[in-house]
């Protein structure tokens, strides 16, 4: 293909890109040390939705947005779906929450007393309900399963009780309702973590059926791990549902996607764009999952869609037929020379250009700055809710 081709099929791949954004990114949010309030951020899940849909405003790629239950509890459901409708956007996955509640100290779905089960169970259920009333069509499952002691409980219990109450919640979807079940490596468990890798989490959805999935949050591995490994092995199985996608230096970071190492960002989206499954209709929904504790959260979501983008657009710019012939002639540099040359490529007049190309502001920061909204808010909004830790 000619690199003008490439150039245009790009931006025709970069208009059709969404990417999914958290209701409780735009909440006030922090460490166990201290949360820091912002001025003007949602007291309620309508306010995060308005919030929300400033991102895809000023992006034109972010139309929906992740509710979190119980932090985005409201009494009518549908109401909700109704007002993000209103505001151009619409509900996405509905992540449950299974620990922060007393009853869950020991594990939820892994648990050993089959009461506190049957409640984890329940719960999912009622997620479920969440996305009838909503329309959304996916549910997120991550456990904070674990032990912290040797001996504390049996391993191999906790895998069954895992696959039974699993079975259970997937059972209860309707058949046009998909699930994902999210790893992490450690915390808040530290001996043993119950789901901890994409191994664990793939057993069990392929025992589960073709409509369970694994979501990869990119903070949740132990530093070094080759994630792109594991993008290119899931999406051999047909089993990648979904990224949560963040930065990470040392733990669970959550910091803005592509922050930390824009390299690896761009490694992932290689193997997603080698697949094909930056298609809307792959099945992958590409998710920040991302607190802002000392930065704006609206500038914050807008430059880490942007950053999602960039990294897309760098990977649809490699040639691949380049590639593949150095790769199968083994010229190892010159292989490595073509997915560089990619990645060096300064792709942000490009994405801009898609921008105009949607009547879109070429720098939506810029645009969403001269807004006044981050003002208006500060002004009308007093007493803003935490994003959901503690709250
Ligand atoms: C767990 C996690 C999971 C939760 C979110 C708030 O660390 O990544 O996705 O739902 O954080
Ligand atoms: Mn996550
Ligand atoms: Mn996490």
């Amino acid at each position: 293909m000619a690199a003008s081709a490439r150039t245009e099929a790009a931006k025709s791949a970069l208009r059709q890109q969404t990417i999914e954004l958290p209701s409780w990114a735009f909440g006030n949010s922090g460490t166990r040390f201290k949360v820091f309030g912002q001025a003007g951020v949602p007291r309620d899940p309508f306010e995060k939705l308005a919030d929300a849909a400033q991102v895809h405003q000023y992006t034109g790629v972010a139309p929906r947005v992740s509710l979190h239950i119980p932090w985005d509890l409201v009494d009518d459901f549908e109401v909700l779906a109704r007002h993000a409708a209103d505001l151009g956007v619409r509900i996405g996955m509905i992540n449950s929450n299974v620990f922060q509640d007393d009853d869950f100290m020991l594990g939820s779905l892994a648990h050993p007393d089959p009461r506190v089960r049957a409640k984890a169970v329940d719960h999912h259920k009622q997620c479920i309900d969440v996305m009838r009333a909503t329309g959304s069509k996916d549910l997120k499952v991550w456990l904070s399963d674990g032990l912290n002691y040797p001996g504390q409980d049996s391993i191999r219990a906790r895998q069954d009780r895992i696959a039974e109450s699993l079975a259970e919640i997937y059972a209860a979807l309707d058949d046009d309702q998909h699930m994902v079940l999210e790893y992490k490596f450690f915390e808040p468990a530290f001996y043993i973590t119950d789901v901890p890798d994409w191994g664990t989490s793939l057993l069990h959805v392929m025992a589960l059926g073709d409509r369970a999935k694994v979501v990869l949050d990119t903070g949740h591995h132990a530093p070094g791990t080759n994630i792109e490994f594991i993008v290119a092995q899931l999406l051999r199985q047909g089993r990648l549902g979904a990224f949560d996608f963040n930065s990470r230096f040392y733990a669970d970071d959550d910091l803005m996607v592509g922050a930390a190492d824009p390299f690896q960002l761009f490694r992932i989206m290689h193997e997603i764009v080698s697949a094909g499954a930056h298609a809307p209709d792959s099945g992958v929904n590409f998710m920040l999952d991302q607190c802002h504790n000392i930065e704006p959260k609206i500038p914050a979501q807008i430059r880490s869609v942007m950053n999602v983008q960039e990294a897309t657009a760098k990977a649809l710019l490699v040639d691949v037929e380049a590639l593949t012939a150095a790769q199968l002639s083994g010229d190892v540099l010159g292989a490595h020379g073509v997915l560089m040359d990619a990645y060096d490529t300064d792709v942000r007049p490009l994405v801009a250009e898609v921008r105009e190309e949607m009547g879109l502001d070429p720098n939506p920061t810029a645009a969403f700055a001269a807004s006044g909204y981050a003002e208006k808010i500060a002004a009308e909004r007093v007493g803003g809710a935490q994003a959901g830790w503690g709250a």
